[in-house]
């Protein structure tokens, strides 16, 4: 399953700092100056998941293939962007074809790097770049509305149901608030899917504190939280200096590093957990001589499901799955000794794969 997260924020609020810190690379163009990334910028990112090289202690494989995600360091946006301001919004094509959004607000003060509206005020700058992404959908909601009120008019079923929807979607933005905040069905999910819509995306909102604000407790990571809350969108907060002189040091170097700070987890493991809940994604594994890797799937997939992250025709081809937890194999350490416990189960098509499952799939011809 593809994933792909792109970084939305102001300018010089530390998007390509933060990018660096995922894609462990010096990939985004990072400065103090505004609008230093000029084109958005696609790297590759293993999901960390230490569960993977415990499973490998235990099955005998060649290689360890964690999943991937796609990250995108994208342009500051400005008020008036979707107007040509600043850099314009000529890289939209980057945010529309992101799953989820994370949304990078500064939250540290910094005499050395510029605002661009001279002051610190996480919850209006969010909105600012929210508005711009707002005003985007609306033109595309315009051009949507044009395009199917010809054929509505002749009573055409479903093109006065795209209308409707179209309109009410419309409406909903002009009251400056974003999409995710409405209600869809399934149904009207599909008709809205075509359009790219950027408003509706889930969006993680980042609050990039100091270092002197670790645990984000500061006022501004407070007054993050609330506007989070108000427009059904997460927040988690991270030290993008901290995350970027991370990424140059060794393991050892950098576990004392942490502790120093009182860090438990990086924010990059913690940002991708934030990410997996938003989008109510989990893992699984499968296990063997040739390899031990890590499926990217949605809570509540069945098997055969599941089977298709692995290759498409597997989900039709599904006969069954044998499936044991990450947790009986560090208990019994064996695949044969959870046989002999009674834990390895035969599982059919209507069975909801659980994060952790190590599955072997059975698939027909
Ligand atoms: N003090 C402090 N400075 C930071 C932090 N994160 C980023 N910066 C600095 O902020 C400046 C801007 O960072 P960038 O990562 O280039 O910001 P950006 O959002 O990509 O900027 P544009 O691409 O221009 O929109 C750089 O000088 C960073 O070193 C932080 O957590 N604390
Ligand atoms: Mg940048």
């Amino acid at each position: 399953m593809g994933l792909a997260c792109g970084i939305v924020g102001l300018p010089n609020v530390g998007k390509s700092t933060i990018y660096n810190a995922i894609t462990l690379t010096e990939g985004g163009d990072r400065s103090n100056y505004m609008f230093s990334t000029t084109e958005p910028i696609r790297g590759t990112v293993d999901v960390p998941d230490p569960r993977l090289e415990q499973i490998a202690k235990f099955i005998e494989t060649s290689r360890i293939v964690p999943a991937q995600m796609t990250v995108v360091d994208i342009p500051g946006l400005v008020s008036g962007a979707s107007h040509g301001e600043g850099m314009g919004i000529g890289f939209l094509g980057a945010i529309k074809e992101s799953n989820c959004l994370l949304h990078v607000v500064r939250c540290f003060e910094s005499s050395d790097v510029q605002h661009v509206s001279g002051a610190i005020d996480p919850a209006a700058d969010a909105e600012i770049v929210e508005l711009e992404l707002a005003q985007a959908d609306l033109q595309t909601l315009d051009r949507n509305i044009d395009r199917v009120a010809k054929k509505a008019r002749t009573g055409d079923k479903e093109y006065v149901e795209q209308k409707v929807l179209f309109e009410r979607a419309k409406a909903h933005l002009e009251t400056s608030q974003p999409l995710r905040m409405l209600e869809f069905s399934p149904r009207e999910l599909e008709l809205l899917a075509p359009l790219f819509l950027m408003t509706i995306k889930p969006v993680l909102f980042v609050a990039n504190v100091g270092d002197s604000d670790v645990d984000g407790t500061s006022d501004h990571v407070k007054a993050l939280r609330e506007y989070a809350e108000k427009t059904r969108a997460d927040v988690m907060h991270l030290c993008g200096d901290l995350e970027a002189e991370f990424i140059r040091m060794d393991e050892e170097e950098r576990a004392t590093f942490m502790e120093d700070f009182g860090l438990k987890e990086s924010g990059l493991t913690r940002m991708i957990h934030a990410g997996f809940d938003l989008l109510g994604l989990q893992t699984f594994f499968t296990a063997g001589e040739l390899e031990v890797r890590a499926w990217v799937i949605h809570q509540g997939d069945t098997a055969p499901i599941g089977a298709g992250a692995i290759h498409t025709d597997f989900t039709k081809k599904f006969i069954r799955a044998q499936v044991y937890k990450f947790d009986d194999l560090v208990q019994h350490e064996t695949e044969a000794a959870i046989k002999a416990a009674g834990k390895l189960r035969s599982e059919g098509k209507e069975y909801v794969l659980q994060d952790g499952d190590i599955c072997h799939f059975l698939i027909g011809n």
